[in-house]
């Protein structure tokens, strides 16, 4: 079928909540299906602006609370051509994170509203499927010792978490939340029959915007 775009799949998520290891995973169940899957993850730390993140977060420099809102947002934008590229090959996109990470972990700073977060990113292509893998803070504890990133602390991920949930209110995002305290192989099979659901359909559609 002609009309077929590859669908924009974006996993969301407090930090260990497994979102790589499941977009891995499922990049590769689609393609052992023969279908075209690829992985894209923001921040990406590769580009220019992706150093600047990374040098934030590994607090090797600190930056003003707006400047890093909007250099994460700048970092989605500048992948925006090669998302569309993509799409319109037929190529689905798995994403590690997306524009949800960038509101829920600044609108956990405080003075920072919902709305103004939200803004930097309008306009961004919409995805067809937000699957959010959902942790309890007690889970998230027993997975081990954070580590020495900024925002890997216990009470700040509460916060994200609380971010998120006023995120999930959104009706206008297919949004799907996962119980991630599955085991691995349980999870992606979730996230998979979720994912081949949006891609029976909603690839028929135009691409959306945020
Ligand atoms: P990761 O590479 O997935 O571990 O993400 C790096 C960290 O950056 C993680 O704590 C989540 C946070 N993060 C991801 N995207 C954004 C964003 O757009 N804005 C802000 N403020 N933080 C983000
Ligand atoms: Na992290
Ligand atoms: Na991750």
């Amino acid at each position: 079928m002609t009309c077929r775009r590859g669908a924009l799949i974006v996993l969301e998520g407090v930090d260990r909540a497994g979102k790589t290891t499941q977009c891995k995973k499922l990049v590769e169940a689609l393609q052992q299906c023969g279908q075209r899957a690829e992985m894209l993850r923001f921040p990406d730390r590769t580009t220019e602006i992706g150093q600047l993140i990374n040098s934030y977060l590994e607090k090797k420099s600190d930056l003003e609370d707006h400047t890093i809102h909007l250099l994460f947002s700048a970092n989605r934008w500048e992948q925006v051509p090669l998302i569309k590229e993509k799409l319109e090959q037929g190529v689905h996109l798995i994403v590690d994170r997306y524009a949800f990470s960038g509101v829920a972990f600044t609108s956990a700073k405080p003075g920072f509203s919902l709305d103004w977060c939200k803004f930097p990113d309008v306009g961004l292509p919409k995805p067809d499927l937000v699957l959010f893998l959902q942790l309890s803070p007690t889970e998230a504890a027993r997975r081990g010792q954070f580590g020495a990133e900024r925002y890997e602390n216990t009470d700040f991920q509460k916060a994200v978490q609380e971010c998120f949930q006023q995120l999930m209110s959104d009706c206008s995002v297919n949004w799907k939340v996962i119980d991630a305290c599955k085991s691995v192989e349980d999870l992606h099979k979730e996230i998979k029959s979720h994912s081949e659901a949006v891609m029976d359909t909603a690839v028929c559609q135009p691409i959306g915007e945020l």
